[in-house]
C-alpha cells in the first residue's frame, strides 16, 4: 500500500510549488478540467441504462430530453471552463468555429482545445471512450482569443492529457517534457482522482504490439503496406512476432500503448489522404503525452509536435508510441513524404 494518498488537487499544488512565480491560474484551470471529467464520467457510466431510462432524443421518465453523450460532454466542458477567467477562448472537435468566452466573464491567458468524447460511436457497445485536452498560452495581443492563438504547433502546448472512461476512469496529463506524465484513477466512492500511475514511462523494450485498422490495407500506399508486412512477419518480430490490437477508440488504443509500449498508426489512405485524426484535438495532445513519457509521435516524416495546423480541423497521419517502433515506421513511410 502507498504511504500517502495524493489527490489530483494536491498533485497540481505540489507541481505548482516547483514553479515559483506561477500565478495559480493554470492550476485552477487543471482543477476545472478534472471536475468536468468527473461529471462526464458519471454520465458515461449511466450510458448502459439509457434504454431503461429512455432513448436518446426521447423524453425520459423525469420528463427531460435524453441527450447524446457527446453533446452533453461538450456542454459540460464549456460550462465548467468559460466563467473562471482562465481562458481567452476554446475550440472543440465538435464545433466549426472558435468558442468565445461570454462578455460577462473575465478573460484569461490560456486557450483550451478539446475533443469532448472521442470514439463516441463505441458507447453503444460498452467500449471505453475518452476526452482529450490541450492548453496553449495566448500569443496575440488583446483579450479575445484569435485563430492565431489556436493554430499553434503542438510543441508550444503548456499541458495536454486525456481522460479514459474504462473499467475505471483515469485522467492522465503532462505539463511538458520535464514534468513527466502522471495518471490518476477516479475513486467514485469519494469522488476524487487519486495518483495511481506517477511518472509514467513507455516501457523499453516495448511490447511487440501494433495497432492499426488493417481493413484499409488495400487503400494504403506501398510503403505503408510494406511496413505492415514487416510487422506481420513472425520471423522478423522475434520468437513470437508482433501481436495486433485495435480497439478503434483512440484514447483506449493510446492508453494501452502508453502503458505497454507498441506502435499505434492511423496512416493516410486513398479515402483520407491526410489520415483521419485531427491535429489540434487528437494528435498533438497525445503526441505531447507520448513524448513526455519517452515515446515518439510522427506524421511519417516529422514530429507531430512540429506540425503547424492551418485550419482548426486539419488532420494528420499519425504514428505514435515507442520510439524504436515509430523510427521503424518512418524508415518505411518517410520515403513517400
Ligand atoms: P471520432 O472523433 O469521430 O470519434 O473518430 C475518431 C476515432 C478514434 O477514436 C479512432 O482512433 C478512430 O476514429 C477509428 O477510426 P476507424 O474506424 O476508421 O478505424
Ligand atoms: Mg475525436
Amino acid at each position: 500500500m502507498r504511504s500517502k494518498v495524493v489527490t489530483i488537487d494536491r498533485h497540481i499544488i505540489d507541481q505548482e510549488r516547483e514553479h515559483p512565480g506561477a500565478s495559480g491560474r493554470f492550476s485552477a484551470l487543471l482543477y476545472d478540467i478534472a471536475l468536468a471529467a468527473k461529471i462526464i464520467s458519471r454520465e458515461v457510466n449511466q450510458a448502459g441504462l439509457v434504454d431503461i431510462l429512455g432513448k436518446t432524443g426521447a423524453i425520459n421518465v423525469q420528463g427531460e430530453e435524453v441527450r447524446r453523450l457527446d453533446d452533453f460532454a461538450q456542454e459540460v466542458i464549456v460550462k465548467a471552463m468559460d466563467h473562471a477567467g482562465h481562458l481567452c477562448c476554446m475550440v472543440s472537435e465538435e464545433c466549426d468555429e472558435i468558442i468565445a468566452i461570454p462578455d460577462k466573464f473575465d478573460k484569461g491567458h490560456y486557450v483550451l482545445l478539446f475533443d469532448p468524447l472521442d470514439g463516441s460511436s463505441n458507447i453503444d457497445v460498452n467500449v471505453s471512450i475518452g476526452t482529450i485536452f490541450s492548453v496553449h498560452h495566448k500569443v496575440t495581443p488583446g483579450e479575445t482569443g484569435t485563430l492565431a492563438d489556436c493554430l499553434q504547433p503542438g510543441r508550444k502546448q503548456l499541458a495536454a492529457g486525456y481522460v479514459i472512461y474504462g473499467s475505471s476512469t483515469m485522467l492522465v496529463y503532462t505539463t511538458g517534457m520535464d514534468s513527466g506524465v502522471h495518471g490518476f484513477t477516479l475513486d467514485p466512492s469519494i469522488g476524487e482522482f487519486l495518483l495511481s500511475h506517477p511518472n509514467i514511462r513507455i516501457p523499453n523494450p516495448p511490447a511487440r504490439i501494433y495497432s492499426v485498422n488493417e481493413a484499409y490495407y488495400a487503400r494504403w500506399s506501398r510503403p505503408q503496406q510494406r511496413l505492415l508486412d514487416h510487422l506481420r512477419d513472425m520471423e522478423r518480430g522475434g520468437e513470437q512476432g508482433y501481436r495486433s490490437r485495435y480497439i478503434g477508440s483512440l484514447v483506449s488504443d493510446f492508453h494501452r500503448t502508453l502503458l505497454q509500449g507498441g506502435l499505434f498508426m492511423y496512416p493516410p489512405d486513398t479515402r483520407s489522404p491526410d489520415g483521419k485524426l485531427r491535429i489540434l484535438y487528437e494528435a498533438a495532445p497525445l503526441a505531447l503525452v507520448c513524448e513526455a513519457a519517452g515515446g515518439r509521435a510522427s506524421d511519417g516524416g516529422r514530429d507531430v509536435l512540429d506540425v503547424v495546423p492551418r485550419g482548426l480541423h486539419d488532420r494528420t497521419p499519425l504514428f505514435l508510441g515507442s520510439s524504436s517502433l515509430v523510427d521503424l515506421a518512418e524508415s518505411y513511410v518517410g520515403s513517400e513524404s
